[in-house]
């Protein structure tokens, strides 16, 4: 990782392969200079965010390489708050490699990944989260993963934490002041106010330590398991949710025998469903192979959906189910609404969970069942922040720290130790918010940051 930022650094941001236009970006001080020495226009100097269309040529004696649309843009109104310069050339990856070489015959140093977000976080531009979320943004899979990371990297998470820091900034400078002044006898706050200020930041942490479940979803997705007795129609709503015939289905009950995984992408959270073999005591060997992997498969996923028959009463397997599943998170879906329906509101035990009727045969309440998983899955408040939530285990364990930090200090405070004490934790929370926001650089973290970006960013 070069530490060394008064070099001029180049690559092609497009990605490599054929393309009707394809970009190579230069940042630095020579930036200007460098593109000039090959780029022969009209007006023969670059002007600010004024794009002009050009040659390309090493000299004017030599052969035009490619005609091409040239931006400058002045520091420190650039994205790196350096100068920078964007070419678009044709999108020929033989042509943009001729122009890199020339680049970089005439001076400029080709960019490592991810050199132009870690340049512009080391010119104060953006902080460490806003270029996590840069990286998000480009990452995505989803739409709104997509808008989320957008939100990241113009400063939503930056703004939540920026109160917290600065309460407990405030809150060490005060005892700090009370230690210097301990000889005058000045109190500056009191032991309530203390305490108060101390509880105030616990609870701000504990909230943003919690909303990493909704950036965790957003990122990562769930796992659904749809679960039942044999024939219930588990892996027709499997079907019926993706909207296409994925499972086997079929009236002879032990169907599907092993475990069959589908992902879709539920208002853009991404989410792993899986068809399971229905739970049963079976003389099959094979068919008791497909059941042990459905058990198995219980203690993994985040949901499941526990599927009844409704044309058929209770059964002693569903009961047996039913207990075995409570102790997880879980939805009751009661299927084949489309038929008679024996199994009644009386049979079943009383519940908290959520109950959705559907027919995986015409399905009716398919899209009740999606909306209420998607209500459950996705804490709404969290999601109204404004993609203000951690979305990374970097984030998260910065924030575990800080959180473990001020509890301890919170805890001396209360066994009355001197403010010494407790300052020392404090401190410790300091800094590990810091280490969130990177304003304290630390090497390793930038390193493992910026490498995972693609060259050219
Ligand atoms: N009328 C009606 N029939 C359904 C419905 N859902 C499933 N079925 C039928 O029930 C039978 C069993 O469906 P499957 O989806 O294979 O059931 P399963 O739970 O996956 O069964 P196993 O894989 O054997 O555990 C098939 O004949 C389906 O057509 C429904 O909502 N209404
Ligand atoms: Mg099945």
């Amino acid at each position: 990782m070069p530490t060394l930022i008064e070099d001029t650094i180049a690559a092609i941001s497009t990605p490599i392969g054929k393309s009707a236009v394809g970009v190579i970006r230069l940042s630095g001080q020579d930036s200007r200079k460098i593109t000039e020495s090959i780029f022969y226009f009209a007006q023969h100097t670059l002007q600010d965010r004024t794009p002009v269309l050009g040659n390309i040529q090493r000299s004017h004696s030599e052969p035009i390489l490619d005609e091409a649309v040239v931006t400058y843009f002045q520091k420190p109104r650039s994205f790196t708050r350096e100068d920078v310069v964007e070419i678009s050339c044709h999108g020929s990856p033989i042509v943009l490699k001729a122009v890199l070489n020339l680049l970089l015959e005439k001076g400029a140093r080709m960019a490592t990944p991810g050199e132009f977000t870690l340049r512009a976080y080391l010119r104060g531009r953006i902080d460490l989260m806003q270029a996590e979320g840069i990286r998000d943004l480009i990452e995505a899979k989803t739409l709104f993963q997509a808008q989320v990371a957008r939100q990241q990297a113009s400063g939503s998470l930056s703004k939540r934490v920026k109160p917290i820091k600065e309460s407990l900034v405030n809150l060490i400078a005060l005892l700090e002041a009370g230690i210097d002044f301990a000889d005058d006898d000045v109190s500056i706050l009191s032991d309530l106010e203390i305490d108060r200020r101390l509880d105030d930041i616990i609870v701000s942490l504990s909230d943003l330590d919690n909303s990493f479940s909704v950036g965790r979803l957003i990122n990562e997705g769930l796992t659904v398991a749809i679960v039942g007795r044999p024939n219930v129609g588990k892996s027709s709503l499997f079907n019926k949710i993706l909207d296409q015939n994925r499972a086997i289905v079929s009236e002879i009950p032990g169907t599907t025998r092993d475990i069959i995984s589908e992902t879709s992408n539920l208002e853009g959270m991404p989410i792993r469903w899986l068809d399971t073999a229905g739970i049963r005591d079976s003389s099959s060997r094979l068919e008791n192979i497909g059941v042990d992997r459905s058990k198995e498969v219980l203690g993994e996923v985040d949901r499941v959906l526990l599927v009844f028959d409704g044309s058929v009463s209770l059964t002693e397997e569903d009961k047996a189910l039913l207990s075995t599943i409570r102790k997880q998170p879980f939805f009751l879906v009661i299927n084949k609404i489309d038929l008679d329906q024996k199994l009644t509101q009386k049979q079943l035990p009383p519940l908290k969970e959520p109950i959705v009727r559907v027919s995986s045969l015409t399905g009716d309440g398919i899209g009740s069942l999606k909306a209420l998983l998607l209500g459950e899955l996705a804490d709404h408040s969290a999601l109204e922040q404004d993609g203000a939530f951690l979305s990374n285990f970097r984030q998260k364990q910065q924030v575990e720290e800080a959180l473990k930090a001020t509890k301890g200090s919170l805890r001396s405070f209360k066994q009355e130790m001197p403010h010494e004490v407790f300052l020392i934790d404090l401190h410790r929370a300091l800094k590990s918010l810091n280490g969130l926001t990177g304003e304290t650089t630390i090497e390793d973290i930038l390193g493992n940051i910026f490498s995972t970006f693609c060259i050219g960013k």
